[in-house]
């Protein structure tokens, strides 16, 4: 099996989005370690993520997080951004780390703390206006702890009114993105739990709202594919939040944990077209890295989406319908399989070496004398907003 123009020219059109929180200090609530030369300002995250890009030429854009890349001048960071050869991408609310937050935001009994809330999305949406954003992405930390703690229902009702009001300031030519988590920060009920109620929300809504899939908001043994399957079937697939997890939230560098499951997912996403330009459906990364270095994270992270998208691309179509059609259970497994098991590396190293790339982007980076620039002139580095 072999990557053959079609695909190379395919894997040419690959574009994912890197988020800005992954290049400043971050770790648990046990402990952040911090790391020498990290970002000082938003900035510096940019000129960090556009490292990514220029030995991968996969990572274009950067999604900015609100407060934690707040700046005086958006232009200004648009410009840097563009000058560096990446674009500014989704922007993340964040209704989580504020004190008037501790029972919700957009779905709070209080209706100040949701019109608080409300405001912040007009906010983020006049910087989308300025960076050139696309999508505005919620997640939201609102759910409760205790039984009868709240109004599930009156907290659902008040969600679908909230999201309407900041729908309607949604450009033309904007999304509004709605991720959900199956739990954490709230541990009985969380208000945006699932596919479902996500998608429900974003029906409500209209035709710019979407639904954002993050691979590791899902309980273990979760078929992930499935539901990527069933939003790109519905037309409510809009982004990816690419991580991966061994038990729940871990944010751990994509393909890391389960590189099967991420080719399953890839499989599912070219089946149904959500792969390309034209498809809908931004790809983005949303990872932690605690203890490894958060460049060459990111480098590792756009590698794996990278290969393993060769790989999903390689299946045999034609192949695997008709042995599909016939029923032929152990042909139609072993097509998948040929497909994950074929080592695209050699080839893809090949072809980055023909478009001027390195062939190694990891030893490319290191090369560069980059990080060793960063950590001498870097003192007092910038924890991602987790830690903070
Ligand atoms: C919290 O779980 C979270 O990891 C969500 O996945 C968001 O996308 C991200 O934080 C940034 O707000
Ligand atoms: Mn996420
Ligand atoms: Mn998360």
């Amino acid at each position: 099996m072999t990557l053959n123009s079609q695909i190379l020219g395919q894997l040419e059109q690959q574009a994912i989005e890197l988020p800005s929180w992954a290049f400043a200090n971050s770790g648990t609530r046990f402990r952040v370690f911090g790391q020498p030369g990290v970002p000082r300002d938003p900035f510096e995250k940019i000129a960090d993520a556009a490292q990514v890009h220029k030995v991968t030429a996969l990572a274009p854009k950067v999604a900015l997080h609100i407060p934690w890349d707040k700046v005086d001048d958006y232009a200004k960071l648009r410009n840097h951004a563009e000058d560096l050869g990446v674009a500014l991408g989704t922007i993340n609310s964040n209704t989580f780390q504020d004190e008037a937050y501790k029972f919700g935001s957009l779905a709070h009994s209080d209706a100040a703390v949701r019109q608080k809330a409300i405001d912040h999305h007009f906010e983020c949406i006049e910087i989308m206006n300025e960076t050139g954003s696309q999508d505005l992405k919620i997640w939201l930390a609102d759910g409760t702890n205790y039984p009868g703690q709240d109004d599930m229902r009156g907290r659902q009702d008040r969600l679908t009114e909230s999201l309407a009001k900041i729908y309607e300031r949604i450009g033309e030519n904007q999304r509004l993105v709605l991720e959900y988590k199956f739990f954490e920060p709230a541990f009985y009920h969380t208000d945006v739990p699932d596919w479902g109620t996500s998608y429900a929300q974003v029906v409500a809504l209209g035709e710019r709202a979407f639904v954002c899939l993050d691979t590791g908001h899902h309980a273990p043994g979760t078929n992930i594919e499935f539901i990527v399957m069933q939003l790109l079937r519905l037309g409510k697939l809009g982004s990816f939040d690419f991580n991966s997890a061994f038990y729940a939230d871990d944010d751990l560098i994509v393909g890391a944990a389960d590189p099967f499951q991420l080719f399953r997912i890839l499989v599912e996403v070219v089946r149904g077209g959500g792969y390309g330009p034209d498809s809908g459906v931004a790809f983005m990364l949303d990872q932690c890295h605690n203890v490894e270095k958060k460049i060459p994270g990111q480098i590792r992270s756009v590698l794996n989406v990278q290969e393993m998208t060769a790989r999903a691309l390689l299946v045999d179509r034609d192949a695997l319908g008709a042995a599909q059609q016939a029923g032929d259970v152990l042909t139609a497994n072993s097509i998948l399989m040929d497909a994950f098991y074929t080592d695209v590396r050699p080839a893809l190293a090949e072809w980055r070496e023909s478009r001027g790339l390195p062939a190694d982007p990891m030893e490319g980076y290191a090369e560069s004398g980059y990080q060793q620039k960063i950590e001498a002139e870097r003192v007092g580095g910038e924890q991602a907003g987790w830690g903070a």
